[in-house]
């Protein structure tokens, strides 16, 4: 039994039985419905009104064909995914994420913890997301502008603005946003915000791009300043990536009066105990999609590792992962704490394994979950389709504070959840259920449907 209360347990039977072969969802599964244990003590009717059996199955999973024709003339064939996982509180919302480890078990791992992000951030979205195991890496503009096309020419009748509106995760950027909005503009022949992260010159807000790195240290520095009393000056910081999160992460905790010393790509990682030049990482990044080991050639005085898992063994006292899933192990997490590690906060999705959780949880660590710490970046999609509704822009520091308050608000209400519901402290659980409970109230009072 991996549960106490026997609700819970069969309804996690049920999931394993029907997502055999899905480790990612599972795990993502199992660590939600874990946290309902005190809620199911105090809120007995979320079982008869089956709302737990309903939230751990998509509302709709859509897979598909896209077939593109590469530099050289060659057929391409890749697969295709949208889960639409939750519409309760908005329509569904959620990135697409273009990388070869693609497959449905991370697609629903993702659009599930996308309903309980989105629906802390406040604003009224419901949890989606999507993607291929197509490899931007190493292929022309040509070839992924074709790839973009192909891929919206069967996402486009799934989706609109008041349905289910994508935006960018690993592998999709501002290039890839811009092809997927042309090629919806011409086949709907309308223009509208159905795609979150736009460039600015057609309806993009302004601080989406540095939204997520950016709410992962308000997240971070009120999670310091609540529950230690503490702040980001003087701190060193190791961020794992170096791709949209980790970099905005890295420029506002430089900001916030803290220095970085270590960032990563899936090739290795780099140290510069003087503090990460974050003009060099945006320049090889940003500007040239080049490997984190070119950093060397403009700062000779820094050193290069080869592998992404040795970063966690650099000591700091706050780590912030910000690469992928499960990047951040019992090891790794051993490492951390023996090196005095404060404070961990998820700039990734899922990227500490349950065993590292734990882990800097029994040593009292702070640690903020990815859907909480990380729904900077959602929450600011939120505020680019506000403004495409009214036609309007609104300035990068009226983005940025409103930002900021909703980094304040989530940390605030995963903590008081935490308390109300008996582990003060625990943010995993504070987060899961505050997320839950204004999802479960709008499902109730939709019937039973869906
Ligand atoms: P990018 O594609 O911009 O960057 C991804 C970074 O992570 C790169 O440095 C990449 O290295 C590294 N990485 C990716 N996959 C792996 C892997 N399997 N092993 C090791 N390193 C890997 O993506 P984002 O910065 O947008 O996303 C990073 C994380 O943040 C993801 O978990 C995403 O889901 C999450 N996130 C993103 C948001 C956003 O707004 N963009 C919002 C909230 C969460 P390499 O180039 O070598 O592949
Ligand atoms: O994981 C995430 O929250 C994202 N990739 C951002 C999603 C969005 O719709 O902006």
């Amino acid at each position: 039994m991996e549960f106490k209360n026997s609700y819970l347990q069969g309804v996690y039977d049920t999931v394993q039985r029907r997502n055999q072969g899905e480790p990612e969802f599972l795990q993502a599964v199992k660590e939600v419905l874990e946290s309902f244990e005190p809620v199911l003590e105090k809120r007995p009717e979320l079982e008869e009104t089956g709302i737990i059996d309903r939230i751990v199955e998509p509302e709709r999973f859509i897979t598909f064909r896209v077939s593109w024709v590469d530099d050289a003339g060659k057929v391409r064939v890749n697969r295709g995914y949208r889960v639409q996982f939750n519409s309760a509180i908005g329509p569904y919302k959620g990135g697409l994420r273009l990388h070869p480890s693609v497959n449905a078990s991370v697609i629903k791992f993702l659009g599930f913890e996308q309903v309980f992000k989105n629906s802390l951030t406040g604003l009224p979205m419901g949890g989606g997301k999507g993607g291929s195991d197509f490899d931007p890496k190493g292929k022309s503009d040509g070839e992924v502008m074709r790839f973009c096309q192909s891929f919206m020419t069967e996402l486009y009748r799934h989706i609109g603005p008041d349905t289910d509106v994508p935006a960018g995760d690993i592998g999709v950027g501002a290039r890839e946003i811009g092809y997927l909005f042309g090629q919806y503009k011409r086949l709907t022949n309308s223009f509208t915000g159905v795609l979150t992260g736009k460039g600015l010159t057609y309806g993009g807000s302004l601080a989406r791009t540095e939204a997520t790195g950016f709410g992962l240290l308000y997240f971070t520095q009120e999670m310091l300043k609540e529950m230690k009393g503490d702040s980001l000056t003087g701190k060193t910081v190791v961020i794992s990536g170096s791709g949209n999160v980790a970099i905005y992460a890295c420029q506002k905790a430089a900001e916030l009066g803290a220095k970085v010393v270590a960032m990563s790509d899936s090739g290795g990682y780099i140290y510069d105990e003087k503090g990460i030049d974050l003009a060099v990482v945006k320049e090889i990044k940003e500007g040239r999609r080049g490997r984190i080991k070119e950093y060397l050639e403009k700062v000779p005085t820094a050193s290069y590792t080869e592998g992404c898992k040795g970063i966690w063994g650099v000591k700091c006292d706050i780590a912030l992962p910000c690469a992928t899933q499960n990047e951040l192990d019992g090891e790794a997490a051993d490492k951390l704490i023996a090196n005095g590690v404060i404070a961990v906060a998820e700039g990734a999705n899922m990227p500490s394994t349950p065993e590292a959780v734990q882990k800097f949880q029994k040593a009292g660590v702070l640690f903020g979950p990815a859907k909480a710490a990380n729904a900077g970046g959602v929450a600011t999609s939120g505020l680019e389709m506000s403004q495409n509704s009214m036609r309007y822009s609104w300035t990068f520091q009226e983005v940025d504070r409103k930002l900021h308050d909703i980094m304040v608000g989530i940390f605030h209400n995963a903590y008081n959840a935490s308390k109300k519901f008996g582990d003060a402290g625990n943010l995993v659980m504070g987060a899961n259920v505050a997320g839950f409970l204004k999802v479960a109230d709008a499902m109730k009072w939709q019937g039973i449907a869906y």
